[in-house]
C-alpha cells in the first residue's frame, strides 16, 4: 500500500462509440456532476482511443465525441470548473499506457469480465489487441493524473481493481511509491441501471434492441412510451427494499426512480409501496421526463455549434497536459529512460 498522501483528484471517463444512455446519466455523468462540487480537481475524458478498440467509422466518432463533450456539459459538467479533454489529444495517456502494457500480466487481462463478455460466442483470436489491452489503457488513463478517486458504475469495479494491481507491481518493480492506489467510488441507486426488457441485463448503448433503453436524446415521447412498455411482474409495489429481491425488473425501475428524485430506496418505498405498476410507470415516466428532456435539449444546443466544443476540449487538453506531462517525465526517469 502507498505511504505517501496524495492530493485527492476524481478522474473518469466514457466511451464515445455512439448514443448515451440513462445508464450512463445515472452511474456517470450525474455522478461526476455532483463530484465537481465538492472542491476536489475533476478530470473528466470522452476515451477515443477506447472506443477504436472496436471499429469506428471516422466521421462518426468524430461527431460521437462532440456529441458525448456535449452530454458532459448538458449534465451539469462545467469547463470552467473541470477539465473536459478528448483522450488521444492528451498523448501521455498512450505512452504511459505502453509502460503499463509492460507492467500488467496477459493473465490479468485475460481475467476481465469485460473482456470475456465481449468476446463470448465470437472468435476471441479476431478481436484486437487492443481490446484485450484496454484495462492497461484506462489504468494510465488514471495513473497519468495520479487520480485518487473515479467515480464509475458497477461494471467497471473489476477494471479499477486491475488497477490498483498494476500501481501497485510498478511500484514494487521499481522501488518507488509514485502511483497512488486509486479508490473506485461506487455509490448510490443507480450503479447498475438494467435493460427495461430484461432486468438482469445490463442497460447498454450496444444492445440492439432500443426498447432496452433511454436514449439521452429520446424525446419525451419515446421515454413515456419505453417506460411504460418496459417488462414488469404482476405483483404490486413492496413496501420495503427486502421485497424487491428476486424482481429484478421491479427493483430497477424503483432504482431508477430513487435515483432521479434524488431519494433513498426506503423513502421511495415509503410513497409508492403497494401501488400497481399501472401507477407506477405514469409517477416514473414524468418523472424521467422532467429530467431527461432538459438535458436533450441543452445537447441539441451545444451540438449545434462544433467548433465551441472543440475550443473547449482543446483548452481542456492544454490544461491536463499541465498535470500530464511531469507524470510521465518522472515515469521515464523511474524506468531508466531518461535523466
Ligand atoms: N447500465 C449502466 N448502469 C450504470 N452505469 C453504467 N455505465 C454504463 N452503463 C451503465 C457507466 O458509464 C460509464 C461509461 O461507460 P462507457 O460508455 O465507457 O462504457 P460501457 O460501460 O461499456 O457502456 P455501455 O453503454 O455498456 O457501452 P457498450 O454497449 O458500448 O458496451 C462507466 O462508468 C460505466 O460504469
Amino acid at each position: 500500500m502507498s505511504e505517501t498522501t496524495f492530493t485527492p483528484r476524481v478522474f473518469s471517463g466514457i466511451q464515445p462509440s455512439g448514443g448515451l444512455t440513462l445508464g450512463n446519466y445515472l452511474g456517470a455523468l450525474k455522478r461526476f456532476a455532483d463530484a465537481q462540487n465538492q472542491g476536489i480537481q475533476t478530470i473528466y475524458c470522452m476515451v477515443d482511443l477506447h472506443a477504436i478498440t472496436v471499429w469506428q467509422n471516422p466521421e462518426d466518432l468524430r461527431n460521437n465525441t462532440r456529441e458525448l463533450c456535449a452530454g458532459f456539459i448538458a449534465s451539469g459538467i462545467d469547463p470552467e470548473k473541470s477539465i473536459l479533454i478528448n483522450q488521444s489529444q492528451v498523448p501521455e495517456h498512450a505512452q504511459l499506457a505502453w509502460v503499463f502494457n509492460c507492467v500488467a500480466r496477459m493473465g490479468w487481462m485475460g481475467r476481465m469480465t469485460q473482456w470475456k463478455d465481449k468476446t463470448a460466442g465470437k472468435n476471441a483470436e479476431a478481436a484486437s489487441l487492443g481490446l484485450f489491452a484496454y484495462p492497461a489503457l484506462m489504468a494510465a488513463d488514471i495513473l497519468i493524473y495520479h487520480a485518487t478517486h473515479v467515480p464509475v458504475g458497477e461494471d467497471q469495479k473489476q477494471h479499477i481493481e486491475l488497477t490498483r494491481d498494476i500501481a501497485m507491481k510498478f511500484n514494487h518493480d521499481y522501488g518507488v511509491d509514485f502511483f497512488p492506489i486509486t479508490e473506485p467510488v461506487i455509490e448510490g441507486a443507480a450503479t447498475r441501471v438494467m435493460s427495461l426488457r430484461d432486468g438482469t441485463k445490463k442497460m447498454s448503448k450496444s444492445d440492439p434492441s432500443d426498447a432496452s433503453r433511454i436514449n439521452l436524446t429520446d424525446d419525451a415521447d419515446a421515454i413515456s412510451k419505453k417506460i411504460r412498455k418496459a417488462k414488469t411482474d404482476p405483483e404490486p409495489l413492496p413496501s420495503d427494499a427486502k421485497g424487491l429481491e428476486d424482481r429484478p425488473e421491479a427493483r430497477n425501475l424503483v432504482n431508477i426512480y430513487s435515483a432521479l428524485s434524488e431519494q433513498t430506496v426506503d423513502q421511495v418505498l415509503a410513497e409508492v409501496g403497494g401501488m400497481q405498476f399501472g401507477t407506477f410507470k405514469p409517477m416514473l415516466a414524468d418523472l424521467a421526463v422532467a429530467k431527461l428532456t432538459p438535458i436533450s435539449s441543452e445537447m441539441a444546443r451545444l451540438v449545434a455549434d462544433p467548433a465551441e466544443i472543440d475550443r473547449i476540449l482543446a483548452r481542456g487538453a492544454e490544461q491536463a497536459r499541465e498535470i500530464t506531462a511531469p507524470i510521465l517525465k518522472k515515469t521515464y526517469e523511474i524506468v531508466g529512460m531518461i535523466g
